[in-house]
């Protein structure tokens, strides 16, 4: 579908007010798989749309921590506990290291966190759903950080290279994420008829919010086409859902869970399972901010920032004095 990658079509693509001769060397560049940096020149188009990707995907992992937040008092054991307490560390580790790659195209970290607190910026629809019990806990580790590393994989290989670099390190972490979460839903799903149920259910309402994370189908993706071609995005939206699915079924399967799609079923000739329909509208209801949990989430977050004004002063106060130090 989208054959007309550079290097394939030639002709550069001709952007309003930009050098087509700088923009032509620079989608040579892309073509060539060569990491553009931070001091290199780029379309404002391809800064301003790593800024929006970058910033958002640095927020999912932030709010992110939320959800799983939630049980870090009410797990079943103190090794749960401790897993769990590293695991959410690590989230707001990708959190940091993708603000950081943000900062490298000339935003700032109080700016990217502003615009999320007004409300202007997007993070992951997924993380405005609650965790009613704690096979969600494993459906989040299991189908949530699974469906993040399908996405984030290509994106070790994505054309800017901070952001690339910064995803190496979030891979290794989020294989290990999945796994326990996965271990967690073999546990619960082993048990007692009533746990067995408990991790039924998790899936039943975690399935189908999982396969919107990769986001509206291509066909309704205004963003796909360009990002393909300048390399920020290595797959397809639909691509890397498929891919979901067809890891997912088999693991299900394993423990004896159900996925729940009447309609999915193994397709021989496409080597693919087919699924049913995904209620877009339900996923444009929650990007809107209709979540069933998104105000908690948003209010969690502002909470948070104002609640630490004073660790933000106290490193301020430090450095000034520091910095005075240093004058004298
Ligand atoms: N939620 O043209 P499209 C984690 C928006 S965190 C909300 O396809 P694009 C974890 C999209 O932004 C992992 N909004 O966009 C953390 C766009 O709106 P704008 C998070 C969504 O960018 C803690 C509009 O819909 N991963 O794993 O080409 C604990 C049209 O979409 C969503 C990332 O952020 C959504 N699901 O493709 C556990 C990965 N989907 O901005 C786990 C990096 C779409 O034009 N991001 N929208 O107003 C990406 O790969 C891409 O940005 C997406 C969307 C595939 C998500």
């Amino acid at each position: 579908m989208y054959t007309t990658e550079l290097g394939k079509s030639g002709a550069p693509t001709p952007i309003d007010g930009e050098d087509p001769a700088l923009v032509a060397a620079f989608e040579a560049r892309v073509a060539a798989d060569e990491f553009i940096e931070p001091k290199d020149w780029m379309p404002e188009a391809y800064r301003k749309t790593l800024v929006r990707q970058i910033s958002q995907h640095a927020h999912s992992e932030i709010v992110g921590m939320l959800p799983e937040g939630n049980w870090l008092t009410r797990a079943p054991s103190l090794r749960r506990k401790a897993i769990l307490f590293a695991k959410i560390q690590d989230e707001a580790g990708h959190g940091l290291y993708l603000y950081c790659a943000a900062e490298t195209l000339g935003t700032s970290r109080v700016q990217m966190i502003q615009a999320l607190h007004a409300g202007k910026a997007k993070y992951s629809t997924i993380f405005n759903y609650p965790t009613l019990t704690w096979a969600d806990i494993g459906a989040i580790g299991w189908l949530v950080d699974g469906a993040a590393i399908m996405n984030q994989v290509p994106l070790q290989r994505t054309s800017y290279g901070p952001y690339a670099r910064a995803m190496v390190r979030v891979c290794k972490e989020e294989s290990f994420h999945q796994r326990q979460g996965y271990e967690i839903m073999m546990a619960v799903a082993a048990g007692t008829p009533e746990q067995r149920e408990m991790a039924q259910d998790a899936l039943n309402r975690w399935w189908w919010p999982s396969l919107m994370m990769f986001g509206p189908p291509d066909d309704n993706s205004p963003n796909t086409e360009r990002s393909m071609r300048w390399r920020i995005k290595r797959d397809t939206n639909d691509e890397l859902r498929q891919k979901f699915v067809d890891a997912t079924v088999p693991q299900a399967d394993l423990i004896g869970l159900e996925i729940p799609d009447a309609e999915l079923r193994w397709n021989e000739e496409r080597r693919h399972y087919d699924f049913g329909a995904i209620v877009w509208d339900e996923f444009y209801a929650v990007v809107r901010g209709e979540g069933p949990v998104a105000k908690e989430r948003l209010k969690a977050r502002r909470d948070a920032w104002a609640e630490g004004a004073w660790v933000r002063e106290a490193a301020d106060a430090h450095e000034a004095k520091r910095q005075a130090r240093r004058a004298a």
